[in-house]
């Protein structure tokens, strides 16, 4: 039983964790499949507490070394669990960090303490534990944790809390073509730099060719659209964006493979060439050149994806052989 209840609390973590990070690489379809499997999974972890604390409560007694990183695990997950329901409650928050960055913060430190408690206090699945009558079980848990799941959205709207609110992604919305009310914010630990127009120039290269941009020949494209820019911070933003769209800075006729747009900081984002023609290189947000924090002079507009993918400040789009899946999922910096 417990061994059993140990097993559903790890696979109910590691189906937490993935659905997470597949919830912040979408801002489709996929995103809010993954955030229903999420939040199941984090209502299963407290559908299992009453046998973990029977767990808990026998192994302290035993007084095995170790008991204190284990307990820190507990509180790491609670606090993660904890902030998770916050955010999609959208209940007022203080504190330097927001719900969500609490949320993932704990989740991302929790990694190394699951792995070490896992070594520590290995369990080994039996293959009776596969057996129809615990299957029952584990039906039982999920039910039980979807059931919990459904009444806490129900009572969310019901209640009329902000989470009612929220987009599918668990994002709130932010100043909506209000350009000045839309929040600036950087991935990891990106600064605004300081960009002199006058000798800036956009690198635009492909296999055999290059051309570099003046701020003032950019600014003459007039290609608009209007976009939700949706950040994994957990807020989204509609406004309407004006610039060219990167297909038409490429010469006609130009192989396959991807684009890599390399801003002034170094982040960088590689798209596959098949979405060119949707994604905007803007020069102005709502009308007005684009201020210093959101991008300027040029930033990207990629509808339908989340915000990391809007790379600001761009400084070179390179044509490349190299397929769009060939980085990391996420940024690093
Ligand atoms: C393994 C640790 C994790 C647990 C136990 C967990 C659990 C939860 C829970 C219980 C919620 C509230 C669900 C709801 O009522 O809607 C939630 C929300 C959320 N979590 Fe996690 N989570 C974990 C890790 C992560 C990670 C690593 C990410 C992203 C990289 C993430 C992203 C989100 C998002 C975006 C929401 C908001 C969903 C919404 O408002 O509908 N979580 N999480
Ligand atoms: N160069 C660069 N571009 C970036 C980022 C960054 O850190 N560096 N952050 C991205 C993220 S995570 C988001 S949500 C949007 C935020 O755009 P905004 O500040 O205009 O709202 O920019 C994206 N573009
Ligand atoms: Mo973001």
């Amino acid at each position: 039983m417990t061994r059993r209840a140990n097993l559903g609390l790890l696979a109910f973590l590691a189906v937490a964790f993935v659905t997470g990070w597949v919830a912040f690489a979408y801002g489709t379809a996929p995103s809010r499949w993954a955030l229903i499997v999420h939040a199941v999974s984090g209502f299963g972890l407290l559908v299992l507490v009453p046998w973990k604390s029977l767990i808990v409560r026998r192994s302290l007694r035993r007084r095995r070394p170790g008991r204190f990183a284990s307990l820190v695990l507990a509180v790491v997950v609670l606090a993660s669990l904890v902030a998770g329901l916050l955010h999609s409650i959208g209940l007022p928050w203080w504190g330097p960090f927001t719900a969500m960055e609490l949320h993932v913060g704990a989740a991302i430190a929790l990694v190394p303490l699951v792995i070490w408690h896992v070594l520590a206090r290995p369990v080994r699945p039996r293959p009776t534990d596969f057996a129809r009558r615990h299957l029952l079980r584990y039906g039982g848990a999920l039910t039980l944790a979807g059931a919990a799941y459904a009444a806490s959205e129900a009572a969310v709207r019901l209640g009329g809390l902000p989470g009612a609110h929220r987009r599918f992604t668990g994002s709130y919305e932010v100043g909506s073509f209000q350009p000045d009310l839309l929040p600036a914010t950087s991935w990891l630990f990106d600064s605004v730099p300081t960009i002199d127009v006058s000798v800036w120039r956009l690198r635009v290269a492909w296999p055999g060719g290059e051309r570099a941009w003046t701020y003032e020949e950019l600014w003459a494209f007039d290609d608009q659209i209007q976009a939700i820019l949706d950040c994994t911070g957990g807020f989204w933003s509609e406004q309407v964006w004006a610039g060219v769209w990167l297909n038409r800075l490429f010469p006609e006729r130009r192989p396959g493979g991807s684009v890599h747009v390399i801003s002034h900081t170094g982040y960088d984002r590689r798209l596959s060439v098949a979405t060119l023609g949707q994604v905007l290189l803007a020069t102005r947000l709502g009308g007005e050149a684009l201020s210093p924090d959101h991008g300027y002079p040029a930033r990207l507009v990629v509808p339908g994806s989340r915000g990391f993918w809007w790379v600001k400040w761009v400084r070179s789009v390179e044509l490349e052989d190299v397929p769009a899946w060939w980085q990391l999922p996420f940024p690093v910096q």
